[in-house]
């Protein structure tokens, strides 16, 4: 591309060379660069814009009438146009000759853009630089290729987790887990993974399991990995502080290792409220010591329960406060001039007080990191304590995070609406360099039913990422519940699936090396 600047008109005007498509047109007249305000508007060549990121929309292709969104990683189940776990500022644009380009705006602050029919593209963030990456394609596919060659390129996941995966926050016991896993294999329904989410902790504290409730698990996980199966349990990142000294093991070396996040002080924990009785605090996985103390930890438990892959959720990070206790001073970090267009206009809205500590700078800068920073950790701790490659999933992500983790779409509900929409959010994470994604099928929040699970399992069933999953206080969906038609329907989809396989494999094996999409809507060919 050629890059010019109109000293009269103030414009910076990008270019393609081949075709001399305009692909950039900002005016520096337009331009804000102040310490807390950033804000730039450049026109685009067409509106077919596709990308930014987390957020669910009705359609692929956005929609340029005045549609502004929000970045800022937050704990939100799918709310239409809201801010949701995870940050990618990442958009590609076709042009009106077929020719693609992508750009970045490598930033993690809290930021909007809007989209309008010009077409044109306003970018606002309160804080960094503006870094802006452009990729040239010139097809969809190349521009995904060079973007993943800059930002990491997806990992390459194990063969086992392109099997079918159930999960269920609330089977409550061991004997109910049981009694799924049999169903299934009564059935007959191809099945390679069972996940465990927070109820089989003790009292919801990382690194312990229930000893009632589910008595007997590491032996459990154990014969499920002898007839082949393979295991992933969730794990959190706020540690309780409220347990007797000396009976809490992650709490007291964390303590003594200084690993957690601070308040504006520096020095004294930020404490807030999470699932765990009482307060928590949360580990700051951009420090050294923490990724260690974590890796750590997460050795130790293997050898409690004997995992294949770690679950990482409520990394936005998740706090149940406006910000931790006693509250946020007020100031100009947690007071900024412009709060983007995110949740609550709320910085501090279900997370941590802008002013917080982290060893990479100050929570205001870092916020929407936090699930990035704990992904490469948790990779590289699974790898150790299994050996083998490593499995991720986490629930927050940011620009790169694909290289070490996959993504499940978050707390969707059960409703026909949000299957539909899953495609939508499935293809957005391809063009983010997050191929291994996938929603929960038959839906997360509310009560399924027959036919929508139904419909739900045989789309779910080609989701590169394949996992029913369910919340606490939800009746049971499984496809093994329903009873035998269900079953053999279910049983008949994923036997498909499973009979592409090695076609599943080879599109993530060529997304590992050369940064291709594995799910790609029709527009990439
Ligand atoms: C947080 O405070 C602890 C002492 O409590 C200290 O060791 C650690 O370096 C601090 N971290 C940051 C990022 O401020
Ligand atoms: C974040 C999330 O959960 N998103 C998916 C859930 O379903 C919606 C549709 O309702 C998709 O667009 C989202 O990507």
């Amino acid at each position: 591309y050629d890059i010019e600047f109109d000293d009269a008109t103030s414009h910076i005007t990008i270019k393609r060379k081949s075709t001399g498509t305009v692909l950039w047109d900002a005016s520096l007249n337009d331009l804000i660069f102040s310490n807390q305000y950033l804000q730039i508007t450049t026109t685009v060549p067409s509106t077919s814009v596709y990308g930014f990121g987390e957020h669910e929309h009705p359609s692929f292709k956005h929609s340029m009438n005045f549609a502004t969104y929000g970045m800022f990683s937050r704990d939100q189940s799918p709310t239409t146009f809201a801010n949701l776990y995870g940050v990618h500022p990442f958009y590609m644009c076709v042009e009106t000759d077929s020719n693609a380009h992508g750009v970045l705006l490598l930033n993690s602050n809290a930021q909007d853009v809007s989209l309008s029919p010009n077409p044109s593209l306003t970018f606002r963030t309160i804080g960094g630089i503006l870094d802006f990456y452009m990729f040239l394609g010139p097809t969809p596919e190349n521009v995904i290729q060079q973007y993943t060659e800059a930002i990491g390129r997806p990992h390459m996941p194990a063969y086992w987790s392109l099997g079918f995966q159930l999960s269920r926050w609330g089977y409550g016991s061991i004997d109910v887990l049981k009694e799924t896993v049999d169903r299934m294999h009564y059935y007959d329904i191809p099945y390679d993974v069972q996940h465990s989410d927070i109820d089989y902790m003790e009292r919801r504290l990382d690194f312990t399991y229930d000893k009632e409730n589910y008595a007997g698990l590491p032996e459990y996980i154990k014969h499920l990995k002898k007839e082949g199966m393979h295991y992933v349990l969730i794990l959190d990142p706020f540690i309780s502080k409220d347990e007797e000294p000396g009976t809490y093991r992650p709490y007291d070396l964390g303590e003594e290792m200084g690993v957690w996040v601070n308040n504006s002080d520096g020095v004294t924990p930020a404490v807030g409220k999470a699932w765990p009785d009482g307060h928590s605090v949360f580990p700051d996985y951009t420090n050294p010591r923490t990724v260690e103390w974590w890796t750590q930890m997460c050795l130790e438990l293997k050898d409690v329960l004997d995992y294949d892959g770690i679950w990482i959720d409520m990394n936005e990070p998740s706090n149940f406060d406006r910000g931790q206790y006693p509250g946020c001073a007020v100031n100009e970090i947690n007071n900024p001039p412009y709060i983007p267009s995110i949740s609550d206009r709320a910085l501090a809205q279900k997370t941590l007080c802008p002013d917080s500590k982290t060893y990479l700078g100050d929570h205001y800068n870092t916020h929407s990191l936090f699930g990035w920073s704990q992904t490469a950790p948790t990779f590289h701790a699974a790898q150790k304590a299994t050996g083998k490659r490593a499995f991720v999933l986490s629930r927050s992500t940011f620009v790169g995070s694909g290289k070490h983790g996959g993504h499940w779409l978050g707390d969707n509900f059960s409703q026909w609406k949000d299957m539909h929409q899953s495609i939508i959010g499935i293809l957005e994470f391809n063009l983010f360099g997050i191929p291994y994604v996938g929603a929960d099928i038959c839906g997360f929040n509310s009560d399924t039913t027959y036919e929508l699970c139904l419909r739900w399992m045989q789309l779910g069933s080609f989701y590169p990422f394949s996992r029913n999953h369910n919340a606490e206080g939800n009746s049971a969906q499984d496809p093994a519940v329903f009873g035998a038609e269900f079953a053999k329907i279910s049983r008949d989809t994923l036997r498909i699936r499973y009979s592409l396989l090695p076609y599943l494999y080879t599109l993530f094996y060529e997304s590992h090396v050369h940064g291709n999409t594995v799910a790609r809507s029709l527009m990439h060919e």
